[in-house]
C-alpha cells in the first residue's frame, strides 16, 4: 500500500498537471470547458414525436418507459443513464417515468409521467423536476401515480399498441395489468419506426456528436503522448477517462478498450490490465459521451514510439483500407459495400507485402465489420435492411456511421510468419454523409504514421502519479 505522504504528493502533481494541459491546449480546451448545453429544445422532441406517430399512422398508441434502476448491490445503484429511446422522444433524464404518445383530436398528444417531488428522497438522489418543472417537455405531464389507471383507460380503445421492450421486470408487470382482455402490445413496429428515425441526424445531433468526437480526438492525443513501455494500459485509461471528465463529457459512452502486444488483436479487451511491452502495437478504442451522443474513434499506437518494420507494414495496410472506405462513403452507398473497399485494400497490401501469401488468409485477419451507426449508442438502433426489405440501406446525407478496418495476427497464427505476430491494429473514424460523399468528424485526430510517431514525442501533461511497483512493496 502505498503512504498518504506519497499520495499526496501525487495528487499536487496531477493538481499541477492539469494546469498544465489547461493551458497548453489553449483555446480549444476553453470552447470545449464553455459547453452550453446538453439537451436540444423541448420543441425538437416534440417534433420527433410527431414525424414518430406519422410514420405509424393514426390508430396507434405509443407507450415507453425509462431505463429502469440497476441495483449494483445492497443499497447502491449502477450509474443511472436513460435509455436512449425516451431521451430521443423526452429529453427527460429521470428514472421512474413513462411516455404515452398518441394522436388526439388529429394532433399529436404527449403524456409524459414523471416522479413526483418529494423531499425525503431528494434529500438523497438530488432535485426531481416533479410535474410543474417538466410542464414544458410534452402536451400534458402527469405524476407516475396516475400511470397504471391511464394506461388501462387509453389501451382499452386503443387499435393498435404498440410498446418499447418491456423487460421482464415492473414495467412488464405494469403494462400487462393495463392492456385489454386479448390485447397485445407489439414492439417491433416500434423499434424499426425509432430506428429508421434515427437514422437521420439533424444538425442539431450533429453538433452534439461532433463534442463527444472532438473531446475523444482530445483524450487520445493524450494517450499518445502518455504512452510508453512499463506503463499499463490502465494508466492510458485513467488519462483518456480523465481528459473526458475534464472536457465535460458526462460519461463514456462504452467500455475503454486499451490492448497492447498480444491484448491488441483481441477486439473487445476491455479489462486493461496488463503492462506495456516494448515493441508493441496499443488499440485504443474509446468514445466520450456528450449530451447522451457517443463518440467511437480507435488509434493504434507503436508502443516504443516509433513503429517497427512489421507493424509499419501491417499499419500502412490498414490505414490505406481506410482511407479507401471513407472514400466509398456518399450517398446511395451500402456499407458492404464500403466493407469491400477496405477488404479489397487490405488485402492487396497485406499480399504486396508478405504478410500473407492468399487473399482469405488477409480476409481471416479482418473478422469484424467494418461499419455501424453511431448517435445515442455506439452501436446506435437502427435497422441495416431498407426499408423496403430489399437489400441494404442506402446511405443519405445525415446518416453517421464509423469506418474501421483493422488486422489482428495474433500470436501463434499458422499462416503468417512470427515476427508479425502479435500485431493488433484498428483505425477508427466517425462520419457523416453529406451529399457529396462525408465529412470525417474525427479528421482532427491524425493517423498517418508520422504524426502519430510525432505526437508521442512530445511531452506528456498527465504524469504518472505512481510508479506502479510502489504498490507491490
Ligand atoms: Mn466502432
Amino acid at each position: 500500500m502505498a503512504s498518504d505522504r506519497v499520495l499526496g504528493a501525487a495528487l499536487r502533481r496531477m493538481a499541477l498537471a492539469l494546469l498544465l494541459f489547461a493551458a497548453a491546449s489553449g483555446t480549444a480546451v476553453a470552447q470545449l470547458v464553455a459547453a452550453r448545453t446538453e439537451t436540444l429544445a423541448p420543441a425538437v422532441f416534440a417534433a420527433r414525436r410527431a414525424a414518430l406517430l406519422e410514420r405509424l399512422g393514426d390508430a396507434a398508441v405509443v407507450v415507453l418507459f425509462a431505463a429502469p434502476v440497476h441495483a449494483r448491490n445492497h443499497d447502491v445503484d449502477h450509474p443511472y443513464r436513460q435509455n436512449s429511446d425516451f431521451w430521443y422522444l423526452t429529453g427527460f433524464a429521470e428514472p421512474g417515468s413513462a411516455l404515452l404518445l398518441r394522436t388526439r383530436d388529429g394532433r399529436p398528444h404527449a403524456t409524459l409521467f414523471v416522479p413526483p417531488r418529494d423531499p425525503g428522497s431528494e434529500l438523497w438522489d438530488g432535485a426531481r423536476l416533479g410535474v410543474d418543472g417538466a410542464a414544458p417537455l410534452a402536451d400534458e405531464v402527469r405524476s407516475n401515480g396516475a400511470l397504471a389507471a391511464e394506461l388501462k383507460e387509453r389501451l382499452a380503445g386503443a387499435a393498435r399498441i404498440l410498446v418499447q421492450d418491456a423487460g421482464d421486470g415492473e414495467r412488464r408487470k405494469l403494462l400487462d395489468a393495463a392492456l385489454p382482455a386479448g390485447g397485445a402490445a407489439e414492439a417491433g413496429e416500434l423499434r424499426e419506426a425509432l430506428g429508421r428515425q434515427r437514422l437521420l441526424k439533424s444538425s442539431e445531433e450533429l453538433a452534439l456528436l461532433q463534442r463527444a468526437v472532438d473531446i475523444s480526438a482530445a483524450a487520445h492525443v493524450a494517450a499518445m503522448r502518455f504512452a510508453a513501455p512499463g506503463r499499463f494500459e490502465y494508466e492510458l485509461q485513467g488519462v483518456i477517462e480523465a481528459s473526458f471528465l475534464l472536457l465535460g463529457a458526462r460519461r463514456v459512452g462504452y467500455p475503454c478498450i486499451v490492448g497492447s502486444g498480444a491484448n491488441s488483436c483481441v477486439l473487445h479487451y476491455d479489462s486493461n490490465r496488463a503492462r506495456i511491452p516494448e515493441r508493441a502495437t496499443i488499440v485504443i478504442d474509446v468514445g466520450a459521451e456528450y449530451g447522451m451522443y457517443t463518440a467511437d474513434v480507435t488509434r493504434t499506437l507503436p508502443s516504443d514510439g516509433r513503429f517497427t518494420p512489421e507493424q509499419r507494414l501491417v499499419y500502412q495496410a490498414v490505414l490505406d483500407a481506410q482511407e479507401a472506405a471513407i472514400a466509398a462513403v456518399k450517398p446511395g452507398a451500402t456499407l458492404r459495400g464500403i466493407e469491400q473497399a477496405a477488404r479489397r485494400t487490405l488485402g492487396d497490401a497485406l499480399q504486396a507485402g508478405g504478410v500473407v501469401k492468399e487473399r482469405s488468409q488477409a480476409m481471416a485477419l479482418l473478422p469484424h465489420g467494418t461499419c455501424h451507426w453511431l448517435g445515442l449508442d455506439v452501436h446506435d438502433e437502427a435497422p441495416y435492411r431498407a426499408a423496403d426489405g430489399r437489400g441494404e440501406v442506402r446511405l443519405e446525407p445525415g446518416m453517421v456511421l464509423t469506418v474501421e478496418p483493422g488486422c489482428y495476427i495474433a500470436p501463434g497464427c499458422a499462416f503468417v510468419e512470427p515476427r508479425f505476430h502479435a500485431i493488433g491494429v484498428r483505425i477508427e473514424d466517425d462520419v457523416v454523409v453529406t451529399a457529396e460523399g462525408c465529412v470525417v468528424l474525427s479528421a482532427r485526430l491524425p493517423k498517418s504514421i508520422a504524426a502519430i510517431e510525432q505526437l508521442m514525442a512530445e511531452e506528456s501533461h498527465f504524469p504518472r502519479l505512481l510508479d506502479a511497483t510502489e504498490w507491490e512493496r
